[in-house]
């Protein structure tokens, strides 16, 4: 498997969840300030021209949701999604589909200041989309529950953007708990270590 990255960026969530599988792979550096995103051989990767994407023999796939439940299912011994047919699998899709509908959303909102009524936004609005977080995970240690899951690499990923990263929501302790518990995780600190060694 190769995953077509760049440090600092979206890719962060991928590199977290190759991690968490254990699974051999090569980086391949995209030099997004000299433009390597938009060169034919990286278009016919990712025709959104954008990191993450992964190439597996045949196989390509961008959007860092789509990826993961690439990966969780490539994976199953990772034990990273629940299987089909569990009760819980309908949450976990909802979760991974939630980063790309909802927090997406909720960041553009933030970062543009733009304003939008909440019932035209799919996102409802930046609020509502991190007070759902925080409704879930004030009841449960990760998204489904008990047990830490591919959602959690793709969500968790995505509040240490908005709350550490970028500090555009204020620190909320559900939150602050839930990202320790998800970066305590060996997996992450070594993804957050290539991310930082940028190679
Ligand atoms: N929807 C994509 C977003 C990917 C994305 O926005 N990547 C940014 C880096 S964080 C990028 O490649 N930007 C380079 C560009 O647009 O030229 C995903 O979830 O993977």
């Amino acid at each position: 498997m190769r995953l077509f990255w760049a440090p600092n960026t979206r890719s962060m969530r991928v590199l977290w969840m190759l991690e968490e599988t254990g699974a051999p792979y090569e980086r391949v550096l995209v030099d997004l300030k000299a433009g390597a995103q938009h060169r034919p051989e990286y278009h016919a990767i990712n025709p959104m021209e954008k990191v993450p994407a992964l190439q597996d023999g045949a196989a390509c796939v961008a959007e860092s949701g789509a990826i993961i439940a690439y990966l969780a299912e490539k994976f199953p011994e990772a034990g990273l999604a629940p299987p089909i047919g569990a009760p819980t699998r309908g949450r976990f899709l909802q979760w991974l589909f939630f980063s790309g509908a909802c927090v997406e959303g909720a960041i553009a909102e933030k970062f543009t200041k733009a304003e939008m009524p909440e019932h035209i936004a799919g996102f409802g609005s930046f609020d509502r989309v991190f007070n759902v977080l925080e409704e879930v995970l004030s009841s449960t240690p990760y998204l489904l529950g008990e047990k830490f899951s591919a959602a959690d690499v793709l969500i968790g990923a995505d509040l240490h953007f908005v709350i550490n990263a970028f500090k555009m929501l204020e620190p909320r302790p559900v939150f602050a708990a839930y990202l320790e518990r998800c970066q305590s995780r060996p997996a992450f600190s070594r993804a957050a270590k290539i991310n930082s060694d940028g190679v």
